[in-house]
């Protein structure tokens, strides 16, 4: 199994759109199995293909304590998001080494294809649906970063920029504060 590179923001592959997932097959599967050993590997609780410069409409996720739920959505379509909003601590592994608090609507209501491609629906609240807008964000070239003040994003920018410039972009050593996850 092979760990993918990820993107690093503000690199412009990051932005591109995804393509939807035209059959299930096991090229998809194979792909999904590198993310889920990519993401356990780089701690992170989430993954969108995008990040991994594969510009299909799927992501991977495992909010659960002890790494053992994965989720997998293929071309997720939100059905219908709450007017209540939720207030998280967000990190990616896009922008390795920066946190802000980001508004999202709480619940969350998505189709996917299963492995056999039938279409599933998922409903979430919590971190799971922050994570699942936070993903879909991905596939429509779309950082968390994009949530925030321009200012605060530009000075994230210029950071990673000198960071990465000086080979020192911090790797995500442990999993941000979930504030309201609780
Ligand atoms: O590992 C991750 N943690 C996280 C914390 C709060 C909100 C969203 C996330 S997703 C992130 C992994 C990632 O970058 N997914 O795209
Ligand atoms: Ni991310």
């Amino acid at each position: 199994m092979n760990r993918l590179e990820v993107l690093h923001f503000p690199d412009k592959r990051l932005r591109k759109i995804a393509e939807p997932v035209k059959k299930v097959d096991n090229e998809i599967k194979n792909i999904i199995e590198h993310m889920f050993f990519t993401m356990y590997e780089e701690k992170g609780i989430g993954l969108a293909a995008t990040q991994v410069n594969i510009h299909k409409r799927i992501i991977v996720i495992d909010v659960s304590e002890n790494k053992d739920k994965k989720i997998f959505l293929i071309n997720p379509e939100i059905i219908s998001l709450s007017d209540d909003i939720d207030t998280m601590e967000e990190g990616c592994l896009s922008v390795p080494g920066f946190y802000e608090t980001v508004s999202r609507p709480k619940t969350v209501k998505v189709s996917s294809l299963n492995y056999d491609g039938k279409q599933i629906e998922i409903e979430a609240n919590g971190l799971l649906s922050t994570c699942i807008q936070h993903e879909i964000d991905h596939l429509n070239g779309k950082l968390f970063v994009d949530h925030i003040s321009s200012l605060k994003r530009s000075r994230i920018e210029k950071k990673i920029t000198k960071l990465k410039k000086e080979g020192a972009v911090p790797s995500r050593k442990s999993t941000p504060n979930y504030k309201s996850a609780i």
